[in-house]
């Protein structure tokens, strides 16, 4: 559609501002497009939305408790289930809940004072969107100077409505301010403008050289908007069945992020947006529930909600509907956060940190659904109504105390819970409540302090029984350090510790699968904020790994043995290979989504190096060296093109236990995730740019080596599509699966 045949009624109640003639004015000159004023009451009165396409009510004053939008809902509405357009720009955004599309209305409503260019940062995922056909790229400042409108979702998200568009300010992203918000009604659709769309000349203080680049920004952003309201593609609204999360997950793929440096095609990730950590772990009717910290507003750490996945088979996962989502006059309004889930004899419940304002609290949550689909949330939540009064707990700018996270476990009839905590004089600490219900909680003591060396907030505790020996496992903002020891009066008495992994992982959680402990960390991103908006998904989950002791009483770590269930073709398969000194060797192993299984042996030689995702030129490359000392180091150095991808490099010591070294090497996409030993993790996120990153090469430095062994498979997706529906890749790889013996 142009503009000349764009029919636009601007609303007004009372006189028109000279903001609103200055917006009438613009759409009536933008190529002979029709305008009209359409007061409230001529609405209200069965007047006026009839001859036009879209209703425009673009206030630039605050409502002050009026909201005439209420009462011509019933008139707007029934325009909209014809089809009709409704855009609210500045102040009016701040009105939608007047409307039966939305409950929840932007939480942040006022006047900003504009230092630098400001405007919109729209989501990659919607790029497509009709509103951003004459423009370019994702970030659109509009205005430059000025006291001007603010109308956002900055701690909360719409109920139903989709976030097209956050904010770039001063060209620095910043996700969480969401401004453009979209709404499908009946047979046409609604669209929330917060952002400074503004038209008027400024007043004389505020004036400065004209703008015209982001005048004309504006221009086509707003008319873009106004025609994607005229057109008759409904809006898609967010998510709700598992089917359009598959459509979603599909979305990501199409966008090309299904090659090297890419979304993880094996390791579980969200169908888009945020991922953080692993929740609620449990096996319940036979299958495999993994739930996560999930934003479904953006690539983003704001809005936690609770995604879900589902297994049977630990390989091959299901992408199911948002579990949790925040209640708004609950005391998870602000985030559902991390969490775990028990079977409270025959009842799924779920513990968790609900976040409201500046305070986190546990929450707790039950389903009789075997799918584990909804949740209802206890009306007497909080279950703990604030931190042990006799304990110092840390409070920061964002929380008055920082207390949550949880696990749970039943002991000889009792329950056990840990919250993870920083206490004012000591570091992060752990501490230990008991219980009969699950909704009422006797605090104990800590279970362990880490004392001022520690850092100073420890997250995602957990306690995993070893069988001789406990391990306590706590996430201290930078790393994952657990503690092995022995219980005794609600303590750890510890005995060694160490790192569970010495890359990029964070906030484990597990799960007792019988005869095993089955472990996931949260992969994050290693690349700035810009990368992963531009991506349009954020985070993975490692492969779950069995966690255990040795008969030395030391830790193992292995994948668990249904991750070689992913295995579809043997890719290379080479003995003795003897590598010369400095002599490169290109393997024919090549992939983005393949697994390595080596052993290799330093001979005479100071290091050897393996290098992965290589292009054939090595302008891209991934080198995973190991020294003579033991040192293991994934060098990310020259792993990327891309400037926005970290680049410092991730050691750990994995001495020779029982030389040669012999390694397990995930590579998936963004991930290499590596098993030293049966011991030693280190888990590395690098995004080569190029296509032909794929290739794998070995090295030896200062003297010989040899690879006694090297076998290479590549491995399968790990996502299916939902009940139902089968799409052809994943038929194909799920037919070839089930053919392997
Ligand atoms: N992530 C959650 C918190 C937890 C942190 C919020 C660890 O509950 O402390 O998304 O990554």
């Amino acid at each position: 559609m142009t503009d000349s045949s764009l029919r636009v009624g601007l609303l007004v109640d009372g006189e028109p501002t000279s903001e609103q003639r200055a917006a009438a004015e613009w759409i009536g000159a933008r190529d002979g497009a029709a305008v009209e004023t359409v007061p409230f009451d001529a609405l209200d009165a069965g007047d006026g939305a009839g001859r036009v396409d879209v209703l425009w009510w673009h206030r630039d004053r605050p409502l002050g408790g009026v909201n005439p939008l209420a009462d011509a809902a019933p008139a707007v509405e029934a325009f909209l289930a014809a089809g009709g357009g409704l855009c609210l720009s500045l102040y009016a955004f701040a009105a939608v809940d007047a409307l039966s599309v939305e409950s929840v209305p932007p939480d942040r409503v006022g006047d900003d004072a504009l230092g630098e260019p400001t405007g919109v940062l729209w989501r990659s995922l919607r790029a497509d969107h009709p509103a951003l056909d004459a423009l370019d790229g994702l970030r659109h400042p509009i205005r430059r100077r000025g006291t001007v409108p603010g109308v956002r979702y900055e701690r909360v998200l719409p109920a139903d409505g989709e976030p097209l568009a956050s904010t770039v300010r001063g060209g620095t992203e910043v996700p969480e301010e969401v401004t453009v918000v979209s709404w499908p009604a009946g047979d046409g659709a609604v669209l929330g403008i917060g952002a400074p769309v503004l038209f008027a000349e400024p007043p004389t203080e505020e004036r400065g050289e004209p703008d015209r680049e982001l005048d004309a920004t504006r221009d086509r952003l707003l008319a873009g908007c106004l025609r994607s309201l005229a057109s008759s593609d409904p809006v898609p609204s967010r998510p709700e069945s598992a089917a359009d999360v598959r459509r979603l997950r599909e979305r990501v793929a199409e966008a090309g992020e299904d090659g090297p440096g890419g979304r993880p095609a094996y390791h579980l990730t969200a169908p888009a947006n945020w991922l953080n950590d692993p929740n609620g772990l449990i096996r319940w009717g036979g299958r495999y529930h993994v739930f996560y910290q999930y934003n479904p507003g953006g690539p983003y750490h704001n809005t936690i909600h609770w995604g879900h996945a589902v297994s049977d088979d630990l390989v091959t996962w299901r992408d199911e509907p948002v579990a949790l989502s925040p209640s708004p006059d609950g005391p998870d309004r602000d985030g559902c956060w991390s969490g775990c889930a028990v079977d409270d004899d025959g009842t799924a419940t779920i513990l968790y940190t609900g976040g409201r304002g500046r305070d986190q609290l546990p929450c707790l949550a039950t389903t009789d659904d075997p799918e584990l689909r909804s949740w209802e949330k206890y009306d007497g939540n909080p279950v703990i109504e604030a931190p042990p009064a006799d304990l110092d707990v840390l409070e920061t700018d964002d929380w008055r105390a920082e207390f949550r996270d949880h696990n749970v476990w039943r002991e000889d009839g009792t329950w056990y819970h840990l919250v993870g905590t920083g206490l004012s004089d000591g570091g992060g600490a752990a501490l230990l409540y008991t219980a009969d219900d699950l909704r009422e909680w006797t605090y104990e003591g800590p279970l362990l302090t880490g004392g001022p060396d520690a850092g100073a907030v420890w997250e995602c505790p957990e306690l995993l029984d070893l069988g001789d020996r406990r391990l306590l496992h706590v996430s201290d903002y930078e790393n994952v350090v657990y503690f092995l020891g022995t219980l005794a009066d609600g303590e750890l008495a510890v005995d060694s510790e160490g790192l569970l992994d010495h890359g990029d992982f964070y906030a484990p959680q597990s799960l007792d699968d019988g005869d095993r402990t089955l472990t996931w960390g949260w992969l994050p991103e290693a690349r700035d904020v810009a990368g992963q908006w531009d991506a349009g998904w954020s985070g993975a989950l490692s492969l779950p790994r069995v966690i255990e002791l040795g008969d030395d009483g030391d830790l193992r770590q292995r994948p668990a043995a249904e991750v070689t269930d992913l295995r579809a073709d043997r890719i290379a398969d080479h003995r003795d290979v003897r590598l010369a000194a400095d002599d490169r060797r290109r393997l024919d192993a090549a992939g983005a989504t393949i697994e390595i299984d080596a052993e290799i042996a330093l001979e005479d030689a100071e290091a050897v190096e393996l290098s992965v995702f290589e292009t054939p030129d090595r302008a891209e490359h991934t080198p995973i060296r190991y020294e003579r000392d033991g040192t293991l180091t994934v060098d990310r150095a020259p792993s990327s093109n891309d400037p926005r991808a970290f680049t410092d490099p991730q050691s750990m010591s994995a001495p020779p236990y029982d030389e040669p070294l012999s390694l397990r090497v995930f590579i998936d996409r963004s991930v290499v995730e590596i098993y030293a030993n049966g011991r030693h993790c280190l888990t590395s996120r690098v995004y080569p740019t190029r296509e032909d990153a794929v290739e794998v090469s070995a090295v030896a430095e200062g003297g010989r080596a040899s690879i006694s062994r090297l076998t290479a498979w590549r491995l399968d997706d790990a996502m299916e599509p939902p009940e139902g529906e089968a799409s052809t890749g994943d038929t194909a790889s799920v037919a070839a699966r089930e053919r392997r013996p």
